[in-house]
């Protein structure tokens, strides 16, 4: 496995040049999900696709910007299924950016997750890396190297607000939660960029990141394989909660399709149980 994390930090560094150096324009392309693809997300997924074609553990890839399973190694044992520049059309503004890596082994679902890590493309480049030993561990990288700041763990209750979707299409009981939420000092924090969003709620120490279902996505926007669930994993492994509308842990999703979707909520404990209460889920 740490052959698949070095081989994450050798990625984020040629991700963040190409962020840093290359067109930011629209390639002619479309993604599987038929949304317009960014030079940078055709360059992103290339630069990773290539650099695990020399780890022969990783059997296959799965990726948000392409259909299907591509085969690697067939002796491998871990798919990797992965959004290569997470929130690329940021990437424009000068907003933070990010790579989502989901580490499985068997069939694509929640429980065969074994491990899971992110890179934030930001004033630096940060990298967060989990597995079932333990906390998430916290890396920065300076000079090309990354070094270890810390493990990460989520306070019962903080006061960061994250609200996904467009208000105008949540549901009144999402609102009600929402505003509430803001009526007891939390801190509105939206960037629309999910991976620096949710990484700033586990290092600020918490609060809740949403993306219910709304009128307009009513299976909400975020893929369960390549964004959900490696979060969901690395919010629990930090002593918090990550589920769907229905109270579920996100842990426990089986996607039917790769580029399958789910409401999903991430957060410490004293913010998840409220909205429990407001979805009126049975506990
Ligand atoms: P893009 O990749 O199209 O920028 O979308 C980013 C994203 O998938 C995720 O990173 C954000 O959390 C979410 O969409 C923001 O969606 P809304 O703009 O609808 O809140």
């Amino acid at each position: 496995m740490q052959s698949i994390f070095e081989t994450i930090k050798k990625i984020a560094i040629k991700i963040d040049y190409a962020i840093k150096t290359e067109d930011l324009g629209y390639s002619d392309s479309e993604n599987s999900s038929g949304e317009e693809q960014l030079k940078l997300d055709v360059k992103s997924d290339y630069i990773i696709e290539l650099a695990f074609n020399d780890i022969s553990i990783v059997k296959a890839l799965v990726s948000e910007e392409k259909e299907g399973v591509l085969e690697l190694h067939p002796n491998g044992i871990y798919t990797i299924c992965y959004d290569p520049l997470d929130g690329s059309s940021l990437a424009d503004v000068n907003l933070s950016v990010g790579s989502i890596f989901g580490i499985y082994k068997g069939e694509l679902k929640g429980e065969n997750l074994i491990a899971s890590a992110y890179v934030v493309y930001g004033p630096r480049i940060e990298l967060v890396i989990a597995t079932k030993k333990g906390k998430p561990l916290h890396y920065r990288a300076t000079e090309g190297l990354f070094n270890f700041i810390g493990e990460i763990t989520l306070k019962e209750k903080w006061n960061i607000n994250a609200p996904g979707g467009t208000q105008q299409n949540w549901s009144n009981h999402h609102k009600t939660f929402i505003d509430a939420l803001f009526g007891e000092g939390y801190r509105l924090r939206y960037s629309g960029g999910m991976v620096p969003d949710l990484h700033q709620i586990l290092l600020k120490g918490g609060g809740i990141f949403s993306y219910p279902e709304t009128s307009d996505k009513p299976d909400g926007k975020l893929r369960q394989l390549f964004e959900i669930i490696p979060f969901a994993f690395i919010y629990e492994q930090a002593g918090g909660q990550a589920i769907d509308s229905k109270g579920k842990r996100l842990m426990e999703l089986v996607p039917k399709h790769p580029h399958d979707t789910s409401p999903c909520f991430f957060g410490s404990n004293y913010e998840i149980e409220a909205l429990k209460k407001a979805y009126k889920v049975k506990t």
